[in-house]
């Protein structure tokens, strides 16, 4: 099998001269379970740990390799496994704000609190598949911010309705979607009672790779099954999930397509906050920025300022008032990430000058 095949192009390439001058190769991650990593390439499975210098130097999350990532290695053959000595530049990558471990604190309805760092869900990935189910778990704030953070990975972002067998008003669900969900495809399908499924062909390319993300028990793996024809990917077996509670999928992992496509199936996110900076709303809410422009003020805040197109557009019904609320939520949520990450910048680079200075 060729690099290619694997999604390997110029972009890696570039990135890769450094180390291949070092005799490393590369190797793509399919899969990871703490401190151990699955590779592939050549047809072939390796078993990988970080190489000591690595981990060493490697002080946030998203430093680690995770699946997706082009990686260069050393292979021990007698051992049969590789050492990771470096992660490519990721293409693309779906990350969210790094979850805080041991429970979280909301506050006027946000999240407080935790360490402000991005964490990469999945990476170099080309079409991401934002699944939602036509029950109880439709949620379109949800939906909006997968929208937010999948536009920001540089991935192209493909809305999922599963289950429509369990719904007879999908019309109006996809009438709601689309007014925020501006340009995007929407697939109702039902993956049990097989309708839709052939929506997918035209992503399955070969050199490709698909993600499924969303919340658990909406069918990421129930459908990743059926695309690869086998049941690789456990599923829940009580029909009646309720959507809550344990997840099925535990563990981030890449499977191959008979078309030569790559896809990844996710556990499902429970949590989802916001990654970015002051631009990563241009695109999921480029119907409010391009109305700002606008507004009589340059600086208006779409409150009680004269003369605001934004407000102007609520009242004459082009756009709902909860779309408006959505979008005044993930700014606040963007500017407040924004201002913590530069704070968490500074008390590191003090951190570290103390390290060096101790030396
Ligand atoms: N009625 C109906 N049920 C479905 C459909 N697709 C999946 N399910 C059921 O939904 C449940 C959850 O499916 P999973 O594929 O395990 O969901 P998941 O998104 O992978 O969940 P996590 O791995 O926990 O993130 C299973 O019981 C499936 O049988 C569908 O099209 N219609
Ligand atoms: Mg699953
Ligand atoms: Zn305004």
């Amino acid at each position: 099998m060729n690099l290619n095949k694997l999604g390997w192009n110029k972009f890696f390439e570039s990135d890769f001269e450094y180390y291949k001058e070092k005799g490393f190769i590369p190797d793509r991650v399919i899969g990871k379970h703490k401190n151990r990593y699955i590779l592939y390439n050549n047809g072939e499975y390796i078993k990988a740990q970080l190489a000591g210098k690595f981990r060493y130097k490697a002080t946030l999350k998203k430093d680690f390799p995770s699946v997706g990532d082009w990686v260069a290695t050393k292979v021990i053959k007698k051992e049969s496994k590789g050492i990771i000595h470096g992660v490519l530049e990721r293409k693309t990558s779906f990350v969210r704000r790094l979850p805080i471990s041991g429970g979280r604190k909301i506050k006027n309805g946000e999240i407080v609190g935790g360490s402000p760092e991005e964490q990469v869900i999945a990476s170099n990935i080309d079409t991401a598949f934002i699944v939602t189910s036509l029950d109880r778990n439709f949620n379109i704030q949800r939906i909006e911010r997968y929208i937010t953070l999948v536009y920001n990975s540089g991935a192209n972002p493909v809305i999922i309705l599963n289950k429509m067998d369990l719904c007879d008003n999908v019309e109006e669900y996809i009438n709601q979607l689309e007014n925020i969900a501006m340009g995007l495809e929407i697939h109702p399908i039902s993956v049990i009672k097989t309708k839709n499924m052939d929506i997918f062909n035209k992503y399955l390319i070969p050199g490709k790779t698909l993600v499924f993300i969303g919340s658990s028990g909406v069918g990421k793996s129930t459908i990743t099954n059926y695309l690869l024809g086998e049941n690789k990917q456990r599923t829940k077996t009580i029909s009646k999930a309720s959507g809550k509670g344990r997840h099925t999928t535990t563990s981030t992992e890449m499977l191959f397509h008979s078309s030569g496509s790559m896809i990844i199936d996710t556990p499902g996110l429970k949590e989802l906050q916001l990654w970015g900076d002051k631009e990563a709303l241009k695109e999921s809410f480029q119907d409010i920025i391009d109305l700002s422009n606008s507004c009589k003020f340059n600086d208006c805040r779409h409150n009680t300022e004269p003369g605001c197109a934004v407000k102007q557009a609520i009242k004459e019904g082009f756009i709902t008032k909860k779309r408006f609320e959505s979008y005044k939520k993930q700014l606040r949520e963007i500017k407040k990430v924004s201002k913590e990450k530069r704070e968490f910048k500074i008390n590191n680079k003090r951190m570290l000058k103390r390290k060096m200075l101790n030396k």
